[in-house]
C-alpha cells in the first residue's frame, strides 16, 4: 500500500503554570507546545512538536508545499528538500524548528506505516532511558528549591538540574549559596547539573566554577552565550567541570563547530529544534566520533528513541514545566518513573495525541 501526505495542521496549546518560572534571562508563564499533525491519504496521522508558535506561517507557506504528496517513508529526501526550501532565510532558528517538527511527524508516520516504534526503526533495542529532573528555577525561594530537590531524589532521580545566574548574572554569592545548599540537601550520591543559560562572560563563569569547586558539580551548562564557542572553550579549559551546551544550536553544522572548537564535553541538542530524527542521527554520529556524550534537551518522549540507539547517550532531560501540557495533550502520558523513561512498545513515537483537545484548545 502506498501512502502520501495530504495534510499539515498546526496547533498551539498552552496551560498556565501555578506561578511563572525564571532562568537567568527568561521567564516562562505557561506550559505549552506547538503540535503539528501530518496526515496521509491512507488515513494515518503523525505528530511532531516544538516550542515557538511563530513558525506557523512559515510552516504553511514554505514547508507544507514541500511535504504534500510525498511518501513519509522517504524522510532523508524530504529533509533535504525542506532544507533547500528554507536555504536563504532559515539556516537556523524558526525554519529549523518547523523542519524538525515535520521530520518528527514523518518519523511517527513511518513507524505507523511499518508497524514499528521509532527506536527500532533506528536499529535500537533499549526501552529504558535514564532521565534527569530539571527544575531549580531562579524564581524559587531557597525553601522551594530545596524542597523540589529533595522530592526529585525521593522520586528516584539520581541526577538533578538547577538554574544559576541570579539577578541577571550579577549575584555569584547567591548562586554559590544555592549550589552549596542543594548539594547539602541531596547528599553526595546525586549528580548535580547547573545551568547558567548563557548569562556570563568566560571570566565570570570561571570565577563561579572556582567558587563551587568543592560541590562536585557534574555538568556546567551554557556558562556563556550559545554563540560564544571560543569563550566556552576557555571555560572548559580553565575548570575541572565537564561543560555542556547545544540546546540553542542547530544541525550537524552546529555540532561540527562545537567539536572543532573543542568547546564542550556533553552536547544537549533539542530534537525539536535542531532538525528532528533525521538530523539528530548525524549529530549523534559526529559527537560519537569526537567522544562526546549526548544529553538531549526536553521532550523525553521524542528523544528517548534516539537515546535508545546512541552509544554515547548520557541521560535525557525531563523538563519539569512540560509535564502539565504533556498530560493534557497526550493520552495516558508515560511519565518517567524512578528516573527512567520507558519507551512504549507501540508504533512511531508510541504516544497518542488527543486530537479533540488540540482542536478545542488551539490558540492559532
Ligand atoms: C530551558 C530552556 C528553555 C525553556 C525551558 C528550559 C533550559 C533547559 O535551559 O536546559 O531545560
Ligand atoms: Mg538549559
Amino acid at each position: 500500500m502506498s501512502h502520501s501526505v495530504n495534510g499539515v495542521e498546526v496547533f498551539w496549546v498552552t496551560t498556565p503554570l501555578d506561578a511563572p518560572v525564571s532562568d537567568s534571562s527568561f521567564t516562562i508563564r505557561n506550559s505549552g507546545m506547538v503540535v503539528v499533525r501530518v496526515t496521509t491519504d491512507s488515513g494515518l496521522s503523525g505528530y511532531g512538536t516544538t516550542f515557538s508558535v511563530a513558525l506557523a506561517e512559515y510552516m504553511h507557506k514554505t514547508l507544507k508545499p514541500v511535504v504534500m504528496g510525498k511518501d513519509p517513508i522517504c524522510v532523508e529526501d524530504i529533509w533535504n528538500d525542506m532544507r533547500g526550501a528554507v536555504r536563504s532565510a532559515g539556516r537556523k532558528g524558526l525554519a529549523l524548528l518547523a523542519i524538525s517538527t515535520l521530520d518528527i511527524a514523518l518519523w511517527d508516520l513511518r513507524g505507523k506505516i511499518l508497524g514499528l516504534p521509532i527506536y527500532k526503526l533506528l536499529g535500537g533495542s533499549k526501552r529504558f532511558i535514564p532521565v534527569y529532573a530539571s527544575g531549580g528555577w531562579l524564581s524559587y525561594s531557597m525553601e522551594q528549591t530545596l524542597e523540589e530537590a529533595r522530592k526529585n531524589v525521593a522520586d528516584g532521580y539520581s541526577v538533578i538540574k538547577i538554574k544559576i545566574g541570579a539577578d541577571g548574572g550579577r549575584n555569584l554569592r547567591a548562586d554559590v549559596k544555592k549550589v552549596e545548599a542543594v548539594r547539602g540537601a541531596v547528599g553526595d550520591d546525586v549528580d548535580l547539573i547547573v545551568d547558567a543559560n548563557g548569562i556570563w562572560d568566560p571570566a565570570t563563569a570561571i570565577r563561579f566554577a572556582q567558587m563551587v569547586k568543592d560541590c562536585n558539580v557534574s555538568l556546567f551548562e551554557e556558562p556563556v552565550d550559545a554563540d560564544d564557542i571560543p569563550g566556552l572553550r576557555r571555560v572548559r579549559e580553565a575548570t575541572s567541570m565537564p561543560v555542556a551546551t547545544g540546546e540553542n544550536e542547530y544541525t550537524k553544522y552546529g555540532m561540527r563547530d562545537l567539536a572543532l572548537g573543542q568547546a564542550v564535553d556533553v552536547v544537549q541538542f533539542d530534537i525539536t529544534r535542531t532538525g528532528g530524527f533525521t538530523e539528530m542521527q548525524k549529530i549523534s554520529a559526529i559527537a560519537q566520533a569526537w567522544n562526546l556524550k549526548l544529553a538531549p534537551h526536553a521532550w523525553e518522549f521524542i528523544s528517548a528513541h534516539l537515546m535508545s540507539v546512541a552509544p554515547n547517550a548520557l541521560y535525557q532531560e525531563k523538563l519539569s514545566i512540560q509535564e502539565r501540557i504533556f498530560k493534557k495533550a497526550i493520552f495516558d502520558y508515560p511519565l518517567p518513573k524512578n528516573g527512567v523513561y520507558e519507551i512504549p512498545d507501540k508504533p512511531g513515537l508510541g504516544v497518542e495525541f488527543d486530537l479533540d483537545f488540540l482542536q478545542k484548545n488551539n490558540q492559532l
